[in-house]
């Protein structure tokens, strides 16, 4: 890729409504990935490769348990300060801010949320400094969208449980030290466990040839009569609603990890259309191009408005899986329209890689489907406006 020239729109100076800290940890994050994240992304994605030597930085920046308390090896920050940290990692690679939504809002979170003490102090520490990696096993082979009809179970076997199943899509599986791991007891109730690599009958098969997330790594979670210890059920709830719960707080960061994908194509797109010359002029002076360029603009002022008001009442404890689900939903559709906008802008040359834009839609085709698709967050928002589930 062509250096990093990035400069983040703040079209409703949003910014003067960020306090000192916020700003402080945003430009910390935006200038890791210009240093970090942007040289080589490229190439890993070409590759479909994780750059796993990123970990220690995406630690060191507060990306691994942004709002885990600092007890725990966590940065104990606000909200606002996750999404800013989510929506700076995503502006480098959706796959990186994979990597930190897992580790943070899916494998931290139920081990702090939902684990007893000594869960916390073994995990935490070491997935909080990305020592190690951690996924989250939800969707299964023939349950995605709906994970209540799980079929990986487990049996009380006295001293331990004999866990079976298999986990399908699982972001770093491939990769993963531990995993959380969703499954129903012999009374059909799901709860959460944590399975460590190298537990007999434990595999994790790589899935190869994506076309999207390339620069991160997917597989499955294989457990064959697998013995886990009993002190690594997750004690503190179970039902579905538990995976749920983690879910809330994923698809929050993804919100405005979209926004910082978004912003990377604008800010592309809007620098290509200055330099660029057709018919003797910019291409940037023609009305259709500043039709693109101004909706865009538009729509990424609105998604970051949505995004700040919602850290605002998650700060307060209000947000409830609806708003998040609004806000997952407009603002990942809004990228991925921007992406495919940005790419016409670009012409020929947005079909490379000397220009992030390919990158990012193809990223944002996964981004778009997992942690709950497009229509199952609108009929989330339907439900919730009408009364009336349309899932069954
Ligand atoms: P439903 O009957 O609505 O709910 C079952 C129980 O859960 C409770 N509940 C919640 N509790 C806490 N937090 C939430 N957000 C909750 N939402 C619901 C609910 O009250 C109920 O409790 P109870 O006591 O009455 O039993 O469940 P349903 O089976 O009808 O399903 C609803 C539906 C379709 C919305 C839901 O299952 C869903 O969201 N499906 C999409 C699945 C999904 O998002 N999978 C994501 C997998 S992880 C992933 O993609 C990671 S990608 C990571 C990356 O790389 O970044
Ligand atoms: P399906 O549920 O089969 O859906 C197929 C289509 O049917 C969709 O368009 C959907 O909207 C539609 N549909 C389904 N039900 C309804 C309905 N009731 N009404 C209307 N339309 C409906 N999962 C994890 O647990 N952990 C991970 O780390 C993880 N990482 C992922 C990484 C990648 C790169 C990808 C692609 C997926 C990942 N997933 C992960 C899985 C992801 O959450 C699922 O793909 C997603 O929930 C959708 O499930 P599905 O693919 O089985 O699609």
């Amino acid at each position: 890729m062509s250096s990093d020239r990035f400069q983040a729109p703040d079209y409703y100076q949003i910014d003067d409504l960020l306090t000192d800290e916020h700003k402080l940890i945003r430009d910390t994050v935006r200038e890791w990935v210009k240093k970090e994240v942007s040289p080589i992304i490229e190439e890993s994605a070409q590759k479909a490769e994780y750059p796993r030597h990123l970990n220690k930085g995406i630690a060191e920046v507060g990306g691994f348990g942004p709002y885990i308390p600092t007890e725990y090896g966590g940065a104990g920050l606000d909200q606002i300060s996750y999404g800013l940290i989510m929506q700076e990692l995503e502006r480098g690679d959706s796959g990186v801010r994979s990597a930190a939504s897992v580790q943070s809002s899916l494998v931290m979170y139920p081990i702090y949320q939902y684990g007893n003490e000594e869960q916390r102090n073994k995990y935490l520490p070491k997935l909080a400094s990305g020592e190690w990696v951690g996924s989250f096993g939800l969707t299964e082979p023939d349950h995605g969208s709906n994970p209540s009809g799980m079929i990986s179970n487990f049996k009380d076997e006295g001293d331990h449980y004999l866990l079976n199943g298999a986990k399908m899509w699982i972001t770093n599986a491939p990769i993963c030290d531990v995993a959380v791991v969703w499954a129903k007891n012999e009374s059909g109730r799901i709860h959460g466990l944590i399975v460590e690599r190298g537990m007999e009958g434990f595999t994790t098969p790589e899935t190869h040839g994506k076309w999207s997330l390339r620069a991160s790594r997917t597989g499955e979670l294989v457990f064959d009569n697998v013995k886990v210890p009993k002190e690594n059920l997750l004690p503190n709830k179970s039902g579905l609603g538990a995976p749920l719960g983690c879910l809330d707080s994923a698809r929050y960061g993804i919100a405005w990890g979209a926004v910082g994908a978004a912003m990377d194509c604008y800010d592309s797109a809007l620098r290509y259309s200055k330099e660029r010359l057709q018919f003797d002029k910019p291409i940037a002076s023609f009305q259709l191009v500043q039709k693109k360029l101004a909706e865009m603009i538009t729509e990424i002022t609105k998604a970051q408005l949505l995004n700040l008001r919602l850290g605002q009442l998650k700060n307060e404890g209000k947000a409830t899986t609806q708003q998040i689900s609004m806000a997952k939903r407009n603002n990942v559709n809004m990228a991925l329209e921007i992406a495919r906008e940005a790419r016409q802008i670009h012409g020929g040359m947005g079909i490379t890689g000397e220009y992030p834009i390919m990158r990012h839609m193809m990223n944002l085709e996964s981004v778009i489907t997992y942690e709950g698709t497009h229509d199952i967050h609108l009929l989330i928002t339907g439900m919730d406006v009408t009364g009336e589930s349309a899932f069954r």
